[in-house]
Formats: structure tokens, sequence, C-alpha cells
């Protein structure tokens, strides 16, 4: 693989560790845990893993004599900066453990496992990817592994590999589904553990006692970097307002991750736009007197940053949305019929009031996203929905109202972008490279323990490498009972934005000056080399929430 400068030097990069796990390391027991809520429920499902204790790592002055294990790992779901530095720290820790270790990597997320798709890791393969981002070392999909049928198909190759541990590396759907696993497994009987590890720039997959996922804080910074330099070139050219998107499917942490490290004029968080009740008018009108208030100073450039998933948490649109959903299922062959210039006011002439009035005032590309660009199940692609042009729009046509009453005294020229892909496989941050790192060789240590239905835990992130905490919660433990598709399922609670929160607050109690004045902060690249206040910094989002 020809290489770049840059990452034959990160090759060389060896991730900081916790103290504890340089060494021989032993076992602390917790208390045994309980799930966050519905209880009786989520023990009725996971019998055999639930209730277990919490688990700590610490240095250890005796060495155990070990045999050799064999393990698996799997990458799941969307990309994010560090994975392959997990499946280095997997690798490391299990060699540590005995030198006739292995480990199988499931090609293409958790369909390798279940169609025998594998290949074994060895250490020529691993040292090609230390400290590189992507997950193309063995790929990654999004096949979700919840069928009793997959869960034995997978165990036939496990069993043949004599591989004693799997390791699921996801987002929280998928350390949902480790932990149905886990326990399937312990119920039959079969020798295999099940581990997992937080992963998913999104943030969301967080909690009392998971920190924070890894790639985020890389994807951000690659965020905040772009943004930054779009600030800079929008207050050297003062023309233009920039409308960027920013990736995220529901929860809004990269936005407002993103918005600490740059200070844009406007930051749309859509947890307050639900908890507000606001509508999609309330939005732009809110976008509309930022523009104009800055254009009475002559400032007619700005920046505006939109989370992916803001439709979705615009109370009117949800219902909209919904009704569509529905109206479309049970009369999708009458409005095929009808032409294409007609459908929007066939729609129009259908919907309840309110939902129509909200479909006539939205502009037409995204109306006809609204109803003609739809999943295999019949929902609108709500992530297809370019948000960033439809806010754009939308404010232009308040302004140019405005205007005609002198309310508005400036020009408006929009540009819009969507940041979200390029963040995912960059390069990783030394944060994440020594997290992901970290919580390899502690998915080690746990499979060495002997344990199952646990995820991968490192702790006291905000503190040097040196002082971070290793160690294993159980999955239950992160769990509660949710509707989803029609019925109650035990799932790990996703984190949205915590509006009572630090990082929430720190912004709130700013967002006004930053509208006002150009406050804007221009992050730069991301360092690999120099002083630890340059190189190390974890994510604002982390600081604040750890009082730093
Ligand atoms: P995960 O939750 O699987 O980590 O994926 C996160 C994400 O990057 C979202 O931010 C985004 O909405 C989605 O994946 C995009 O998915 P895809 O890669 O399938 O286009």
């Amino acid at each position: 693989m020809a290489k770049s400068a840059l990452q034959e030097a990160r090759s060389k990069y060896a991730p900081k560790l916790p103290a504890a796990l340089e060494g021989a390391v032993k076992v602390r027991l917790g208390e045994a845990t309980k799930s966050v809520s519905d209880q009786d429920a989520i023990q009725s499902l996971f019998p055999n893993t639930y209730g277990l204790p919490k688990l700590t790592f610490e240095a250890s002055s005796e060495a155990v004599e070990a045999k050799p294990l064999n393990a698996g790992v799997i990458l799941s779901g969307g990309q994010a900066p560090g994975g392959h530095n997990v499946i280095a720290g997997i690798f490391d820790g299990i060699k540590k453990i005995h030198p006739d270790s292995r480990l199988y990597g499931f090609l293409m997320g958790p369909d390798g496992l279940v169609k025998h798709n594998y290949i074994e890791l060895t250490s020529q393969i691993i040292d090609e990817y230390r400290n590189t981002g992507g997950f193309d070392i063995i790929g990654s999909g999004r096949t979700k592994l919840e069928e009793k049928e997959q869960f034995d198909k997978g165990l036939e190759v496990l069993k043949k590999l004599d591989i004693r541990a799997l390791v699921i590396i996801g987002g929280d759907d998928s350390n949902t589904n480790a932990a149905v696993l886990a326990e399937y497994y312990k119920a039959i009987g079969a020798p295999v553990q099940v581990i997992g590890c937080p992963k998913t720039i999104d943030g969301d997959l967080k909690n009392e006692q998971i920190e924070t996922s890894f790639g985020f804080d890389t994807a951000t910074k690659v965020y905040a970097e772009v943004i930054g330099n779009i600030q800079r070139d929008c207050n050297s050219a003062r023309k233009y307002w920039h409308f960027i998107k920013l990736m995220g499917r529901s929860a809004s942490h990269i936005a407002l991750e993103c918005a600490l490290q740059v200070r844009p004029n406007v930051a749309i968080i859509s947890e307050e736009v639900e908890a507000k009740n606001l509508t999609l008018d309330d939005v732009v009108t809110s976008i509309a007197e930022v523009v104009a208030e800055r254009a009475k100073n002559g400032e007619n450039f700005g920046t505006v940053l939109i989370p992916e998933g803001l439709i979705e948490f615009v109370p009117a649109m949800k219902a909209l949305i919904a009704e569509l959903n529905d109206f479309l299922a049970h009369h999708e062959g009458e409005f095929r019929a009808v032409a294409s210039e007609d459908q929007r006011a066939f729609i129009i002439e259908k919907l309840s009031k309110a939902n129509s009035d909200l479909y006539a005032s939205l502009p037409t590309t995204v109306a006809r996203q609204l109803t003609l660009d739809r999943d295999p199940h019949g929902n609108v692609q709500v992530s297809l929905i370019e948000t960033e042009k439809l806010l754009a729009e939308m404010v232009g046509t308040k302004l140019a109202e405005w205007k005609k009453d002198g309310r508005f005294v400036g020009k408006f020229a929009p540009l819009t972008h969507f940041f979200g892909y390029e963040g995912r496989c960059a390069m990783p941050s030394n944060f994440d490279a020594d997290y992901c790192y970290a919580l390899g060789r502690t998915a080690a240590c746990l499979i060495a323990a002997g344990v199952t239905g646990y995820m991968s835990s490192v702790q006291n992130l905000t503190a040097p490498a040196k002082e971070w905490i290793a160690g294993g919660i159980p999955t239950t433990m992160m769990m509660n009972m949710e509707r989803r598709h029609g019925e109650m399922k035990p799932v790990i609670q996703k984190a949205l934005v915590d509006l009572n929160g630090k990082p929430f607050a720190f912004f709130a109690a700013h967002r006004a000056e930053w509208a006002k004045t150009t406050s804007f902060i221009y992050p730069g690249p991301i360092q690999f080399y120099g002083p630890a206040e340059l190189c190390d910094q974890p994510s604002r989002t982390l600081a604040l929430e750890q009082g730093k």
C-alpha cells in the first residue's frame, strides 16, 4: 500500500496506555449492577447476563500463566476514526496473553460472521493499519445481528476457528445486539464470550459508564477545522452566509461540539427545537433575525450550523411526515396516477389542515423529496432531505418579505455545505488513537477474564492517558425498554444532547454574543506532534461535561 509521509510517520506512533494495562493485570470486581430502568423486564430477558458486577483492571505484580486464545472481531455500522486501533489493541492484548493467540476479522460487518467470510489478522496486516483512519482493514456493514438463525450460523464458524471471544465494535444498536448474542450463547452453553466496544462519530453512545464513543473526537475536529476555514474566508470576503449541515443521524452532539469549537453566528440544536415545540418557521425566523441584525452593521456574512437530524425533531414536521407515510402507504397507486406537475396540489388537498399548510409552505424540491424519495419500507428518507438548502431558501424568502417593509436592509447570498463523510475516516487524533488502542487492550483483558455481555470501558478521559481507568461494564446495565417497530424491545439508551448539561449551557450562555459579533475561532488541522495542550486535548463536550 503506497503511504503518505504523514501515514509513514504515524505508523510509528505508540498510543499512550493507562498505567494499569502496561504490565500484568488483575481484575477488581465491583458491586452487582442493574439496568437504568425497567429492571424486571430486562432481567427476565437476560437471565444469564443481568446484574453482573462492573470490572476494573489494576496493575498486578504477578504474571498469570495463560494459554493461547483465539478471538474474532467485527466492525459494525458507520465508520469512525480509530477502529483500526481498537483492532490493533485487541491483537496486541491477546498476543501479550500468549504469543500463539490468533485474531480473526469477519469481513464487511456482521454479515461476515453469518456468511463465514473472514481473514486471520496477522502482525503484518495489523502493522499496516496502526493509527490509520477507516474501517478498510476488514470492512464494515449494517446487517443487524438479531435472529437466532444468524447466531447459530455464526456459532458454526466460531467453533470451527476455535474462537473463544467475539468483539463487536459498534454503536448503540450493534452493542444491544451484542448483548442479546452474549445472552443467547450463554443460555445454550456455547463457549463464546461476546464483548462490545463503543463506536460512533455521532457521540450518542454515552452514559454514566461510557464517557464518549470513539471517533467523535476526530470527526468533530475535522469538521471544526473546515468550518473554521470557511469562517475565515467568510470574514475575509464578507459577502456570503454559509449554511452548514453536520452529520449525526439523530442527536446534535456533533453540531454542538463544532459550535463550541468555532463559535458560529448560529447553531441549531434539534433537541432544543423539540423541547420548545418550535415550528420550522420559528427556526427560520430566528436565523433571519440574526442575518437582519448583522446586516444593520453592514455584516452581510456569517455561519449557520445545522444538525443532520433536525427535520425529525421539529414536532410539526414529524407530524407531517407521519401523515405522509400513512397516506402514501394507503394511496400509493392513486398518487402515482396523478401527473407529476399536479402531485403537489394533490397532496395539499388530501392532508389535514395543519399538515397541508406546512407542506404548501415548503420549497418544491423538499416537498418532492417528502413524497417521492421513499425507503423500501415506504417511509420518507429523512436523511436525504437537504435541510441546509431548505433553511437557506426559507430564510431568503423571509428576508425578501422583510426587505419590503424595511425590516431587512442588507444583502443575503447563501452558500450550502454538508460535512459528514469527510470526517468519518480521518486519521485518528491522538485522543482517538490512544482511546481506541486502550479500548482494544481492555477488550483483550475482558476476554482473559472470561466474562461475556460486557462493554469495554475506559474512563477518566480528561486526565492524562496514564491515569485512564480501564474496565468492563455489563451491557445490560445501560439498557431500558423502548418501543421499536411497534414492539417493546430492550435497548441501550441513546444519549441525546442534554439541555441541562454543561456543554449546552455554555453554548446557550454565549450564543447571543456569537450571533451579533464575529467571534469566530479557527481551530486549524488536527495536530499530531507537539505539546500535549496542542495534540492531546479531548473534545470540548467531554471537557465541559467533566468540569474542565
Ligand atoms: P453509526 O451510528 O453506525 O456509527 O453511523 C453514524 C453515521 O455516520 C450517521 O452520522 C449518519 O447519519 C449515517 O451513519 C450515515 O450512514 P451511511 O454510512 O449508511 O450513509
